[in-house]
């Protein structure tokens, strides 16, 4: 089947899901991603484990819905599992500002960690230290591969940054210079995606990607830059915005008779962050998974190692609550599921 196909199906399926009344919630519980494999939870659970979720930075809408009791994130499941959950990280996602929360919450006696990771690398040395005494660490949303036990992957890397491509494509007319508002440079997750995108972009040779620019997670920044491509690059026609802050930013510059429908975007974000610039036309599809159902089972799978119910080793299973089974695959990782594509018919139902 050729790839434009097999991605056109996905985003058709996805769509056909949603038509049958399903919300992301159970669209992630229905995606197969649990296995026939059988659990080995027969440990019970610890109870009473402190566990601090750490998120890249605090006052990102993306994280407080992964995170928050209220919209059943990880500190939601927690609670439901009988530990103490604290949500920590610093105020701009950079390592320098979220390393010393780690600490922190290394100091305070955590049992487990669960973080995003802001920077691959420049978290070891704090996370391998905890790992030395005993804390599970559990990375969520962006990875640190060398320094953590288990990795709850939110989606296939390749499906997120093929799912942005073949959007931006169709809207350009497989045509034009296209750039790119990423999140940080170090960040893990982004760098993967983006990896995909211009393996993806091979199938659109008319479409050349002229820059690459990184609005840190921070929507001041992300506007500027922003503002910047669209001087360089006059005749620019399409951004791909891959961060949940970074895209309602470049939508909002792009939100005015000069610019909608003359340069596309698309990305990844919350739907209440875009609904008004999908339903004005300026961003009419953009992509995501559901955040809370990648905090609550990030929460399970940290709990369940910590307490010895489960290794990291492929085939491993355990229950993620109301997320039904799921199973350790290759490099420690769990996948949550599919990513999710919003439009204008779908984009009122969620409130997220
Ligand atoms: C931002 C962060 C996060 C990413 C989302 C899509 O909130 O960069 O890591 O997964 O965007």
């Amino acid at each position: 089947m050729k790839d434009s196909t097999k991605s056109s199906r996905l985003r058709v399926s996805l769509l056909c899901a949603l038509t049958v009344g399903l919300a992301v919630a159970s669209l992630v519980a229905v995606s197969g991603i649990a296995t026939a494999a059988s659990p080995r939870a027969t440990r019970p659970l610890e109870k009473g484990l402190k566990v601090f979720v750490i998120p890249k930075n605090l006052g990102n809408s993306y994280f407080t819905t992964a995170d928050s009791v209220k919209t059943q994130g990880a500190l939601y499941a927690l609670k439901r599992l009988g530990e103490v959950g604290t949500e920590t990280s610093g105020t701009a996602a950079t390592p320098s500002s979220q390393i010393p929360a780690i600490e922190g919450a290394i100091t305070k006696g955590a049992n487990i960690l669960i973080v995003s990771a802001t920077d691959p690398s420049a978290l070891c040395p704090t996370l391998k230290g905890a790992m030395a005494r005993g804390v599970t660490v559990v990375t969520y949303d962006s990875d640190a591969p060398a320094c953590r036990d288990l990795f709850v992957d939110q989606a296939n890397a390749q499906g997120i940054g093929d799912i942005e491509v073949d959007i931006i494509a169709k809207e350009m007319g497989d045509a034009g210079q296209l750039a790119v508002v990423s999140a940080a440079p170090t960040a893990t997750n982004q760098n993967a995606w983006i990896v995909y995108m211009k393996q993806e972009l091979k199938k659109y040779p008319k479409i050349k990607l002229v820059k690459i620019v990184y609005g840190m997670d921070d929507t001041a920044t992300s506007t500027t830059v922003t503002e910047g491509l669209l001087t360089a690059y006059p005749n620019l026609k399409g951004i791909i915005s891959p961060t949940s802050v970074g895209l309602p930013a470049v939508a909002a510059v792009l939100d005015t008779a000069k610019y909608r429908g003359v340069v596309q975007v698309t990305g990844l974000a919350t739907p209440l962050a875009m609904k008004k610039y999908v339903l004005d036309g300026t961003c009419p599809e953009f992509a995501l998974w559901n955040p809370a159902d990648l905090g609550y089972l990030a929460a399970y799978a940290a709990v369940n190692y910590a307490s010895g119910a489960i290794s990291n080793a492929p085939g491993q299973s355990f229950v993620g609550g109301k997320l039904g089974k799921y199973t350790v695959g290759a490099k420690d990782t769990i996948l949550l599921g599919l990513p999710f594509v919003f439009n204008k018919s779908n984009i009122s139902q969620f409130h997220f």
